[in-house]
């Protein structure tokens, strides 16, 4: 034991790991599981979040989304000088008036979605992750773009919706493909890049009908084409919009749609966090329509928000790479320059350090602010679903005032059950995880219409 604390040992993990990837070790329908067991825990995630050493790395499966998306914020890696420019153009996009003024377009959406539930009535189930990613991607497409998908009027998706999420599937298998001879994958490369056609095409016209016909909104479209970055003089060039609002429609989707998703697996698996969810929503809003100035008396469904993405952050896991020669772990693990790995942040959320032994039990009473405060003093970086530093999500309060605005409509409105009692989670990983095979029923409640 001892002996073994002065040398230094390999990072712990399957051959091949971290992000380099070996394919094969991995399951492929849902890796992140066979990945949990070699997951560094608190301790190493917190030395790593230093961003005096240690900077976003551009996973393999980012890599492939650059084909669409290119150096979009997202995508873009820490030298680009287009990550900076958009970065402080945008910054201010995403303050906390510029949401506030997002909020009836928000609530339009969410009340659609109510709408559509109170029409199917309970007879029929609800499949909980489909009907919150066509909330969260109409909401993202109104509010940064005022471009309407009306999703649920489809049966299908949008095609934009198809071209978007076969691309992002594909970028991930890409990342992982055997290889093979070129031409074996020439279908499915044509098909990769028709997609990314549809996807910039489609951001193309909208830009264009924009320039068009000019508009007073405040959205994030106007901040990009508008903005100046203080720092160079320099604004953003047509492609780099392009690259962004396909970005924001990647990026402010599926993420929160999964949390909503996994915030009601947890709400009914835990039917005493639903009475008070749902009590505080009663206490708070009444039965009238749910405003902007509600969304700050809500602790206890923020905590729930919370309570979901520390159990099942929706993006488990982040790529760094070391800024020089150095060693982690108290000395204990040598890594070179350049080296990246991840941070699996579905684990480092689950360590019994932090935690204790309910560590893994849904319980949101530790995520109310003073709770909340006080861990994030004793443990810095303890909580990371946004990720890290500079690079962490811009779109954090956006996400955060939909998901609670979402939250506070659904349980104003209905009653939910599980459509079947005995369902465990089960997860459906692509870039981002969601539950899988998670169905509800709505039953409006009385007195609501
Ligand atoms: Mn988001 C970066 C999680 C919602 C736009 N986001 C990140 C990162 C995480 C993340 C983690 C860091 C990734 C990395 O280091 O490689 N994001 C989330 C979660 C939600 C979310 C869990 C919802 C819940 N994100 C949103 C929404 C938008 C958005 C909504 C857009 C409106 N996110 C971004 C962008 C980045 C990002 C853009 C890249 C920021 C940067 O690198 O400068």
């Amino acid at each position: 034991m001892s002996s073994d604390e002065t040398k230094t040992v390999p990072i712990p993990g399957p051959p091949g790991l971290p992000l380099v990837g070996n394919a094969f070790d991995i399951d492929t329908e849902f890796p992140l599981g066979s990945m949990l067991n070699f997951a560094n825990q608190y301790a190493l995630i917190h030395e790593l979040c230093d961003e005096k050493r240690f900077q976003k790395s551009v996973s393999s499966a980012l890599q492939e989304i650059r084909h669409g998306v290119h150096d979009g914020l997202f995508t873009a890696r820490n030298d680009e000088p287009n990550w900076g420019i958009a970065h402080r153009i945008l910054m201010p996009a995403f303050g906390p008036m510029a949401i506030q003024n997002m909020f009836p377009e928000m609530h339009e959406i969410a009340s659609q979605l109510a709408l559509k539930w109170a029409r199917h009535g309970s007879s029929e189930a609800i499949k909980v992750t489909d009907d919150f990613t066509r909330l969260t991607l109409d909401t993202i497409a109104l509010c940064s773009m005022d471009y309407r998908f009306n999703s649920y009027y489809h049966d299908g998706m949008h095609p934009f919706i198809d071209a978007m999420a076969d691309f992002l599937v594909e970028s991930g298998t890409r990342s992982r493909r055997p290889p093979l001879p070129g031409f074996l994958y020439s279908k499915v490369d044509r098909k990769y890049h028709d997609d990314i056609k549809v996807l910039r095409e489609t951001a193309e016209s909208v830009l264009k009908s924009r320039k068009e016909h000019p508009s007073e909104r405040k959205d994030l479209l106007t901040a990009m084409l508008d903005g100046v970055d203080p720092k160079t003089g320099q604004k953003l060039s047509d492609d780099s919009i392009i690259d962004n609002l396909i970005t924001f429609l990647i990026a402010g989707h599926e993420t929160t749609s999964g949390l909503l998703s996994f915030a009601f697996y947890q709400m009914l698996k835990n039917p005493e966090t639903y009475r008070r969810a749902q009590k505080e929503v009663d206490d708070v809003c009444g039965k009238g329509p749910i405003k902007l100035e509600h969304m700050n008396k809500l602790p206890y469904i923020a905590a729930i928000l919370r309570e979901t993405l520390r159990l099942s952050p929706t993006i488990p896991m982040i790529g760094v790479e070391s800024k020089e020669d150095t060693t982690i772990g108290g000395g204990k693990y040598e890594i070179s320059k350049g080296q990246p790995f991840s941070l699996l942040f579905a684990k480092s959320h689950l360590d019994p350090a932090v935690f204790g032994d309910t560590a893994n039990d849904f319980i949101p009473e530790r995520m109310l602010d003073e709770n909340f405060e006080r861990l994030n003093k004793e443990f810095p970086d303890f909580w990371k679903p946004f990720g890290n530093g500079m690079r962490a999500c811009i779109g954090r309060p956006f996400a955060w005032q939909e998901a609670l605005l979402v939250m506070a409509v659904c349980l104003q409105n209905f009653n939910f059950i599980p459509e079947d009692p005995n369902y465990t989670l089960q997860y459906k990983q692509t870039l981002t995880t969601k539950p899988k095979g998670f169905y509800m029923r709505a039953m409006l409640r009385d007195g609501m219409s």
